[in-house]
């Protein structure tokens, strides 16, 4: 008996167990279920609180009675799966005995074997002709386990583990972690930041319903299975979707949290339970929370567990302890754990110590794993996360298992390897064990045959990525032409230009289905809204209630067959969505095309990290910067004006980046797009920053095309031949305009000959320039390449002034290349709440910025008189002593 526990208590508690037992038994679970309710609305009645919601207690969600039996070989399968186990240890052993300190982990697949060894032998499809196949997120962590089954399935060869973490030896290696990028056949998700897994599997999960609801795909039973870590569901991103999940009842998404109670450094709640707190979080959210805890072994101890004292036994003991028992032996488990109460104490009698040690965690029990799975597969109606309680470094016994520095062991010396040989029964000699040699039984095996056998049921090998898109012909120049035309006297936003843009395109016969329009709760701010009705919001349940502006012409449409993504204010799970849009081509075979529209600020500098694994999934599609610049964007402040995702594009190789000023621009770099991601199917993503600055649209002028698409082109040359002094005026985005009023004020007061030059991509300048150099460089013995830039410059006696809305150093970035005195203007500096008057001449951008500027670089070069920039400052109202941006 437990202390404290009258005799009194004990049989009220027998009394009221046993109404139980007799209710289930004869009425079922749903009376059950009935009868708790009742009691917990009487309860709270009295104002007493029952515990948190959604907490059962720490046992399985599947009692044994309802387990499924095994329907594969598990003497077989255990055999295969410790041949994996082996070689995945080795690959990281080996790698950094060749060359400590390469990295890689062990211990994150030694816990997690056995959910992925159920999962490869039973459930994960293949994607084939016949089958759309299973989408799978595999924990980054545990690469080298997936690696290691690719090696003994005959995919991989010994070279390439030889070589983990060597990619850049001569006959190849393998990357780290899961990138698409790197291995384009093998890989399809990048998941090792932690964070973008869960995210991103949920809004893959919701896009396949959005291409079925949309009749672009065939409606299947397709699964999005993610395979997660216990410390990896901190990440904000993690949870941060999981009520979408819930609400929208994605039955086809399986989560599996590898719930090994340790992240990198200790544990994960050392002091609390991860799988009841997630549970919790789960359920709270309306997911389906399968919990796998204990292994078959604990049944027959939970069966005699008539009172609970187990259960609850199991429900007090925090996670920190639990490691502890990893690591501690049966005699410790026995006192500690069992000892609490005489009753536990006897359940364990018959047991030896070691017995206790070995009593499993469920995590590592295929039959408990199989019927998580099996159900969760089964289960309708809302997704499904199944928590899995394992060892981390399960099998490494001294070398780590349970241990807190398990994550970061890489090396293992000759008794660990013996052991770890010994444990899995791993038939290599003990002379040879020191070396770590990687081990594949012979073809013709009976493990071999089976192995084989299993994943020609389930379609094939996974993971695999099969990029099946077909070419999209570009649409007709004919629908951009209204852009080229210019807007005819009328003042015009480059946003709104590209809101018409978009809307003729979903009007496109060829194209216009497959446009997905993302929006995270920015559609009026962008003047979207005619699109509500043009094309509908998508949501699966289509409209259940009368919008309130019904009788509106663009009222809130939603639609089941809706093409509109309007995510709420999530710019992740918005760029999650884009994700799986622009990889559609390689997931399902059908080239979907996403514009992501958000607010320029709350994209790289928010969600960068998703945009970086948007580069490695290698996704197309059109990310658009709205209301961008600092001081474009009038009157919204420190938060909100972005000076700088133009910067941060930088770091991205495969991504453009364009800041145009007029539509025509903006048509011609939306069709290269179009055209170069969906006609020549290239890799790369476009990210276009538009502007809410009125102002005339010009008619293109002729030639330009192939500069705008270059980075830059002269917009305006002077028309002043009579001059020594001469200047370069590069613009970008609306700040252009500002350079063009600059040329009219120097031209006209202080005699100076300025042309224009629209510079729509700083980033394409450079990375030209860069590149011509590298070849010059390399090349020594053949003719110099000239960089673009220097190409346009050629033979200028001029000055150079280059003004826009982001930092100074966009302009820098290229300055090497001006073959003249260069000065750049920018937006140093936290953004004001101001017009956009007061924040130019506070960031020293305007036209007579501009100006002053080009005297400056004039006088400097004896080109104009040495006084005529201080009578500029008075001349143009400027205040030599004005607070300088940056320094507040
Ligand atoms: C965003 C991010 N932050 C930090 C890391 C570094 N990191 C790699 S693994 C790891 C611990 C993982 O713990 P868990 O999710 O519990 O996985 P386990 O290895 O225990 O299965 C950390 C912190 C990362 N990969 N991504
Ligand atoms: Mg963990």
């Amino acid at each position: 008996m437990e202390k404290g526990e009258s005799k009194f208590v004990k049989i009220e508690n027998i009394e009221w167990i046993e109404s139980l037992d007799n209710v289930f038994q004869n009425e079922g679970p749903e009376r059950v279920r009935d009868l708790l309710s009742q009691l917990q609305t009487r309860a709270s009645k009295y104002g007493v609180k029952t515990g948190r919601a959604g907490t059962t207690p720490y046992i399985n969600t599947i009692p044994p009675d309802e387990q499924p039996p095994y329907p594969g070989n598990l003497e077989l399968e255990k055999r295969i799966s410790n041949v994996i186990r082996w070689n995945a240890m080795a690959m990281v052993v080996r790698a950094n005995r060749a060359e400590s300190g390469i990295g890689g982990h062990i211990s994150t697949y030694a816990s997690a074997a056995t959910l992925f060894e159920v999962a490869f032998n039973h459930f994960l499809r293949a994607k084939n002709e016949s089958q759309p196949g299973d989408v799978t997120y595999f924990q980054g962590h545990a690469a080298p386990g997936i690696y290691a089954r690719a090696f003994v399935e005959g995919r991989l060869s010994g070279f390439d583990l030889e070589n983990f973490r060597r990619e850049l030896k001569p006959e190849g290696g393998l990357p780290s972690y899961p990138h698409p990028r790197l291995m384009p056949d093998f890989w399809q998700f990048p998941t090792v930041s932690m964070g973008l897994a869960p995210i991103m599997s949920i809004y893959q999960a919701r896009f396949n319903r959005y291409l079925e609801d949309r009749e672009l795909k065939k409606a299947s039973d397709q699964k999005i299975w993610a395979f997660l870590g216990d410390g990896e569901m901190d990440e904000p991103e993690s949870l941060g979707a999981i009520s979408l999940a819930g609400r929208e009842k994605l039955d086809n998404l399986i989560f599996v949290i590898n719930c090994n109670l340790q992240r990198l450094d200790g544990p994960v709640r050392g002091n609390g339970k991860i799988i009841q707190e997630l549970e919790t979080v789960f359920a709270g959210a309306g997911w389906n929370v399968i919990k796998v805890v204990w292994s078959s072994d604990w049944d027959p101890l939970l069966m005699r567990d008539k009172d609970g004292i187990l259960v609850k036994r199991m429900g007090q003991v925090p996670d920190g302890q639990l490691q502890k028992y990893a690591v501690a032996g049966g005699d410790y488990i026995r006192q500690d754990f069992f000892g609490k109460d005489e009753r536990l104490l006897e359940m364990v009698k018959s047991y030896s110590d070691e017995q206790l040690a070995k009593l499993r965690r469920g995590g590592h029990d295929p039959i408990k794993v199989y019927a998580a799975y099996k159900a969760a597969v089964e289960h309708k109606g809302s997704p499904t996360v199944i928590l899995a309680h394992t060892i981390k470094g399960y099998g490494l016994g001294e070398a780590g298992e349970g241990r807190n520095i398990t994550h970061q062991q890489k090396k293992l010396n000759e008794q660990e390897a013996l052991e770890y040989r010994s444990r899995f029964g791993i038939p290599i000699p003990d002379g040879e064990v020191q070396e770590v040699l990687f081990y594949k039984p012979v073809d013709d095996s009976e493990e071999m045959k089976y192995l084989q056998q299993r994943r020609s049921q389930l379609g094939g090998y996974v993971p695999a990525r099969v990029s099946g898109s077909e070419s999209i012909p570009t649409p007709p120049e004919d629908l951009f032409e209204e852009f080229y035309k210019g807007s005819e006297g009328r003042e015009v936003a480059s946003t709104m230009a590209f809101v018409r843009l978009l809307s003729k395109l979903l009007r496109d016969e060829q194209i216009g289905k497959l446009i997905v329009p993302i929006v995270p709760d920015e559609a009026r701010t962008f003047g979207m809204e005619s699109l509500f009705r043009q094309v509908g919001i998508y949501s699966h349940l289509g409209q259940l209630y009368e919008p309130v502006d019904k009788d509106s012409l663009l009222y809130y449409n939603e639609q089941k067959d809706g093409a509109i993504l309007e995510e709420g204010i999530t710019e992740a799970g918005a760029m999650a969505s884009f994700i799986a849009a622009g990889s559609a081509y390689a997931t399902h075979g059908i080239n979907t095309i996403p514009f992501f529209i958000f607010y320029s600020m709350f994209g790289f500098q928010r969600i960068g990290d998703l945009i970086w694994a948007a580069s490695d999934t290698q996704a197309r599609g059109f990310l658009i910067g709205g209301v961008s610049g600092r001081t474009t964007l009038a009157g919204e402040g420190l938060q909100h004006q972005d000076g700088h995702s133009h910067h941060i594009a930088y770091t991205m190789p495969n991504l453009k980046a364009y800041d145009p000023t007029f539509a025509y621009e903006l048509a011609v770099i939306i069709r290269d797009g179009l055209c170069r991601m969906y006609e020549k199917q290239e890799n790369l993503i476009y990210y276009i920053t538009v502007m809410n600055e009125f102002y005339e649209m010009p008619a293109m002028p002729d030639g330009v095309r192939e500069g705008i698409l270059k980075g830059m082109y002269r917009y305006k040359a002077s028309d002043k031949k009579d001059t020594q002094a001469k200047a370069n005026l590069m613009g970008s985005g609306s700040i252009l305009n500002e350079a063009l009023k600059a040329q009219k004020i120097l031209e006209s007061r202080y005699d100076v000959a300025a042309d224009v030059w629209s510079v729509t991509s700083y980033k394409e300048l450079y990375s030209d320039a860069v590149e011509t150099e590298r070849w010059n460089m390399l090349h020594p013995d053949e003719t110099p390449r000239i960089p673009y830039i220097s190409e346009c410059f050629q033979g200028q006696e001029a000055v150079f002034v280059a003004a826009s809305d982001y930092l100074k150093t966009l302009p820098c970035s290229v300055g090497k290349w001006i073959p003249g005195r260069f000065a750049a203007l920018g937006t140093e500096g936290y953004g004001r709440s101001d017009g956009r008057e007061a924040l130019r001449d506070y960031f020293e951008v305007d036209a007579r910025f501009i100006t002053l500027a080009a005297l400056h670089s004039l006088a400097l070069d004896g080109k104009v008189e040495p006084d005529l920039p201080k009578k500029a400052i008075e001349d143009l109202d400027i205040d030599p002593d004005k607070i300088n941006p940056v320094t507040v």
